[in-house]
């Protein structure tokens, strides 16, 4: 039996990983990258899950390793690994996590490992981590873009959809990956060294997993730790700031703030419609450099102030990593922004529908209902622990009416009564899945005036009702397309990258 401690030393591919007793928690895309990395590297495995798809349990039969879906606890003891990798979708109470941490056994998720093995293929690629409670998997999809354009090899991976293990093991080899981190995987994930490291912003998310907002925060403040170049900060977000502060990092990195002001030296901002870059040039006391215009910006779906934002913290990444302005310029040029954020799906008769289903969280929601003046709110699903009464009544006043879907609906009702009492209020009650949207777009088309703004914006998570955000968006869509009597989009977005 290997102790905590030997286990600790094991930092590379090469390193002796043959026969180690790994427990790995968890089947879905994580737990089967981790699966199929140490087979290749000789462990010996024990995948345990309340469930696994069939494809990916034949998948884990064809690489020779044992899967047990029941008595897990007793499976796991019996086992006796020296060794637990957690899926992140394993909240830190979870029996099977408690009982590993309750022994002291290492407990790992698949972002350290992956760290561990970046050298599999020689000098490892640079990590460009990004987290924050909104806008993570644009602000990726943005950097990668730009770092692309720079000529340089790179991926985007992590909770983008892409497992890291996967990114590392890739026989193509890449000069940097762009790695999304949700905060289950930061609180799993301890040696990471980032080349640069942001987060975006930090609003209540997630808090039925963490426990506390404390712990969310502590979790998303792991991903400036040792970094090396940049720490990349939000200037309108303290908390993110603070955490870039209290950060243990490489002598020499920077912090870097981005925000929609006029930027001060090592900043990126905006100066008269221009997005400068205040930071990335010797002469940052005088000068700046221009990266794009807000109107470019707007011409590809990114001139909301909240992608603006994102779009200052990839320019800060990609820049941190020595991409250049132009490079930077053109990428941002052919920028195609994902389905179901802010999508107008019709507009008719004045009324302008909108699908914003990847608003999973009240502050993506809240950044959604700024933009628009009168608005019939699509709202609701599993609110994951969240407390609705500040966005209810901080936009009370601009609601033409709600419209409340999911089986979680009893806290906004509440919410409602206490801080818009006269405001017209729908409850889809139904719980046929085929029937929510076509019934919250017909009450929502009863209550609309030329002017308003149906908004899909949930605030919450799908998975109450739907398959994943995408599939509430498209419903919601083709929902709104039938009762205008339009044909649905053809170009119907498919899975989504992660949900909030
Ligand atoms: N499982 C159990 N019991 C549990 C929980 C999970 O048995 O209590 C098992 C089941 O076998 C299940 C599997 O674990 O099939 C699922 O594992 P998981 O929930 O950890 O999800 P993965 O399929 O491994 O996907 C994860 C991320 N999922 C979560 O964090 C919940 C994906 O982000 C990510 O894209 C993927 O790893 C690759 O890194 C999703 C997400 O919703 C899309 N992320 C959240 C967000 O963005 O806010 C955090």
């Amino acid at each position: 039996m290997r102790s905590p401690e030997t286990v600790a030393e094991l930092r590379s591919w090469h390193a002796d990983w043959a026969g180690l007793k790994v427990a790995v928690l968890g089947l879905g895309v994580t737990g089967f990258s981790v699966a199929d990395t140490l087979a290749e590297l000789g462990a010996e495995l024990l995948v345990l899950a309340n469930r696994a798809d069939d494809e990916t349990a034949d998948l884990l039969d064809v690489i020779g390793v044992r899967l047990v879906l029941e008595d897990l606890e007793t499976e796991l003891a019996g086992f006796a690994p020296e060794l637990v990798i957690v899926s992140p979708g394993f909240a830190p109470s979870h029996p099977l996590v408690l009982w590993a941490t309750s022994r002291n056994l290492p407990v790992w998720g698949d972002v350290e490992l992956a760290w561990r093995l970046r050298d599999k293929r020689g000098a490892p690629a640079e990590w460009l981590a990004v987290t924050g409670t909104n806008g993570k998997t644009t602000t990726v999809k943005l950097a990668t873009a730009m770092v692309a354009a720079g000529g340089r090899r790179v991926i985007a991976c992590g909770n983008v959809g892409v497992p890291v293990l996967d990114a590392i093991r890739d026989p193509v080899g890449f000069d940097a990956l762009v790695v999304e981190l949700s905060s289950f995987q930061l609180h799993y994930l301890d040696s990471m060294s980032a080349w640069a490291a942001a987060c975006l912003n930090v609003a209540q998310d997630h808090l039925d997993w963490h426990g506390s907002a404390e712990a969310y925060r502590a979790a998303k403040a792991k991903v400036y730790r040792n970094a090396k170049i940049a720490c990349v900060y939000n200037l309108e977000d303290d908390a993110t700031r603070e955490m870039v502060e209290e950060a243990d990092v490489v002598e020499g990195c920077r912090a870097i703030g981005f925000g929609l002001g006029i930027p001060g030296p090592s900043d990126l901002g905006l100066v008269d419609g221009i997005v400068v870059d205040r930071a990335f040039l010797d002469d940052r006391q005088r000068a700046a450099i221009e990266l794009a215009t807000v109107d470019e910006l707007t011409s590809v779906g990114l001139g909301s102030p909240h992608m603006i934002a994102n779009v200052l913290a990839a320019s800060a990444i990609a820049r941190a990593f020595g991409i250049g302005p132009a490079d930077i310029r053109s990428a941002l040029r052919a920028f195609h922004i994902d389905h179901h954020r802010t999508e107008t799906v019709a507009e008719r008769d004045g009324v302008r529908w909108v699908d914003d289903s990847k608003a999973t969280n009240p502050h993506a929601a809240q950044a959604s209902l700024s933009s628009f003046d009168s608005v019939v709110w699509v709202v609701g699903g599993l609110l994951k622990g969240v407390d609705m009464n500040d966005i209810v009544a901080a936009n009370a006043s601009h609601l033409r009416g709600v419209v409340i879907i999911g089986v979680d609906r009893q806290p906004l009702v509440e919410a409602f009564g206490r801080h818009a009492p006269e405001l017209p209020l729908f409850e889809v009650k139904t719980t046929d899945t085929n029937e929510v949207m076509p019934m919250a777009v017909r009450l929502s088309a009863g209550v609309a005036r030329s002017g308003d703004t149906v908004l899909l914006a949930p605030a919450a998570a799908s998975m109450d009702q739907f398959t994943d955000y995408a599939d509430r968006g498209n419903r919601f869509a083709d929902a709104v397309h039938e009762m205008l009597g339009e044909s649905a989009d053809d170009d119907k977005p498919s899975a989504p990258e992660s949900e909030q």
